[in-house]
């Protein structure tokens, strides 16, 4: 069975559901493994959340349940790190001040807007707003190191006022090859997002043709992830995320135990 590497509880500003409720529903559905990776987005822009976590209260809880249920699931310690230009040294810091399993890095803002407000789309056309979005993200991982993946690398086309419809890998070709030529170079993997399905894109975060795109370059790891903020969100679609990987000529998926890559067959 698969493991989910980027699952959401309530450490998370935008979750309420108890990390035990996760690790359950987690057990029944028969995966090997989970990993928690809670919404760490230092300098989020004032609104509704502040995308920080309890770092004391995480660490503590993960380690009793990891033990409670050693014998049903594996249960691993992560992080989804929110990259901004602005944030310099503290990321690094933050990221090394705790013995972090997995680390995936992830844009949500841009120009202090999060792409999952309308008001980012505004006095823009929506193809503006997605090269907006990419332009910032390559500037990030230009920019960073301190993560083992690049998180749901077209997360903006969830939210626009046409979502998918008029997206295409063809239509932002230069600078999504760039994004990805990165992080080939610098040996930084490729999160396959499967929360593009339960946005109704028919695809995960990136599509298809990315994924291929990444293994032509010569990217080899993915890690496979549902993004679930509730249980039922667990691992899923993970089928059909697998059988497009394959279509792209992945034989592997990857998960990171102590930051390091540990690669299972598909
Ligand atoms: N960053 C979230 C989306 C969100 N933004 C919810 C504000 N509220 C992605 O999990
Ligand atoms: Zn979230
Ligand atoms: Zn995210
Ligand atoms: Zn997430």
């Amino acid at each position: 069975m698969y493991s989910d590497s980027h699952l959401h509880s309530s450490f998370s500003s935008d979750s309420d559901t108890p990390m035990e409720e996760m690790i359950q529903t987690a057990i029944s559905k028969g995966l090997s493994s989970m990993c928690f990776t809670e919404h760490q987005d230092l300098d989020f822009p004032p609104g509704e959340f502040d995308f920080l976590v309890d770092m004391d209260a995480y660490q503590q809880t993960l380690s009793t349940l990891a033990k409670k249920y050693q014998e049903q699931i594996h249960i691993r310690f992560g992080i989804e790190l929110g990259l901004q230009p602005q944030l310099g040294n503290q990321l690094s810091d933050f990221v090394n001040s705790y013995p972090f399993d997995f680390v995936i890095g992830s844009v949500h803002v841009v120009d202090r807007l999060d792409p999952y407000e309308s008001v980012f789309y505004e006095n823009r056309s929506e193809k503006e707003a997605y090269l907006r979005y990419f332009t910032c993200l390559l500037e990030n991982v230009k920019k960073y190191s301190c993560f083992d993946v690049c998180g749901h690398i077209d997360y903006v086309v969830r939210y626009g006022p046409n979502k998918n419809l008029y997206y295409s890998y063809q239509n932002y070709q230069e600078i999504i090859d760039e994004i990805l030529r990165v992080l080939v170079d610098k040996n930084i993997g490729l999160e396959c997002n499967t929360g593009g399905f339960k946005y109704g894109l028919g695809h995960p975060n990136p599509t298809e043709e990315i994924l291929k795109r990444y293994r032509e370059l010569g990217g080899e790891i993915i890690t496979l992830g549902s993004d679930a903020h509730v249980p039922q969100y667990i691992a899923y679609e993970f089928e059909r995320a697998v059988d497009i990987l394959k279509q792209c000529g992945f034989s592997y998926y990857t998960v990171f135990e102590k930051r390091k890559p540990i690669f299972f067959p598909l």
